[in-house]
């Protein structure tokens, strides 16, 4: 079940009143786990609130990992990244970074040196779209604008811009497995879309023990795997991009030291370099992207 608003392109799952925002302005209400709360749920739900700072302190409820299991991560190595950069998409290649940014008037594509975070180049957006998520597909860099439902394409060397697509809905987060694009809008449905038509193919709804899971954001396909950041919280989602399910849980707590940066929003950007077997993360705002590993115990 969904229920049109507004402009009517926009569509909810049942039970939210208001759509969650990767503006950072989170959802009004937040849907919350229901059925039998553990005392583990209760402790991670504390902990996930007591990462967040006075800044987010008025914000709803993060979403807590409910049944599936719990991974968190090391860091492998530390590498700086624009404080001013509102991440809302991140693709590597290599020893370079494609990033996407977001708000209006500040939104665009950029090549970054992944060792010195310096920006290489880079291609501003129109006022008009919210930068939102990006891949890299082959020579070509394709992106996301949030609520206008336009797609641009960029050369991966030059972001000179080869093309624009047209897309319904939202978006948010966007990847591929090498045959699709895949892309989240918020909710809890996945959409699979032809890279070269961008016909939309299929959809994927997220799920686990509980429920949906929504708030899908920031994508990346790993080996078979799909990650995603979940909105607004401090997790990624482990998805299986065959069946939905979400199969595990990555905690970010604590991966930024946040007193040492005090405007930091949520965790928004994940890339993976297959060659070298890297996987990367970093948020708005941050001034720190990681390279992680994911370990059993914190
Ligand atoms: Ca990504």
């Amino acid at each position: 079940m969904s229920v049109p608003i507004r402009d009517g392109l926009r569509r909810l799952p049942a039970g939210t009143d208001t759509p969650p925002s990767p503006a950072g302005v989170p959802a009004a209400r937040e849907k919350q786990a229901h059925g039998h709360s553990t005392a583990l749920l209760l402790l991670l739900l504390a902990m996930a609130f007591s990462a967040l700072g006075p800044a987010a302190a008025q914000s709803p409820r993060p979403r807590v990992f409910r049944g599936a299991p719990v991974r968190y991560v090391d860091v492998v190595n530390t590498y700086p990244h624009d404080p001013d950069a509102y991440t809302q998409g991140l693709a590597v290649a290599g020893d370079v970074l494609f990033e996407s940014t977001g708000r209006y008037g500040e939104s665009g594509v950029r090549r970054i040196d992944l060792h010195t975070g310096q920006v290489l180049s880079s291609q501003a957006v129109s006022e008009f779209y919210f930068g939102e998520g990006l891949t890299l597909f082959g020579d070509r860099l394709i992106q996301l604008t949030w609520r206008a439902g336009a797609g641009f394409v960029y050369h991966r060397d030059t972001l000179a811009r080869t093309g624009e697509f047209d897309y319904k809905g939202e978006g948010w987060g966007i990847t591929h497995d090498g045959d699709r694009l895949i892309v989240s809008d918020g909710t809890s449905t996945l959409r699979f879309y032809d890279p070269v038509t961008f016909e939309l193919q299929d959809e994927l709804e997220v799920w686990d023990e509980v429920g949906a899971v929504s708030g899908l954001n920031e994508l990346e396909y790993v080996k078979g795997e799909l990650l995603a950041n979940v909105f607004p919280s401090e997790l990624i989602a482990r998805i299986s991009p065959e069946t939905g399910e979400v199969t595990g849980w990555i905690y970010l707590r604590g991966l930024l030291d946040r007193s040492s940066a005090p405007d930091a929003e949520m965790p928004n950007g994940i890339a993976y370099d297959s060659k070298h077997d890297r996987l990367y993360v970093t948020g708005k705002l941050w001034p720190y992207l990681y390279e992680i590993q994911i370990i059993e115990n914190p």
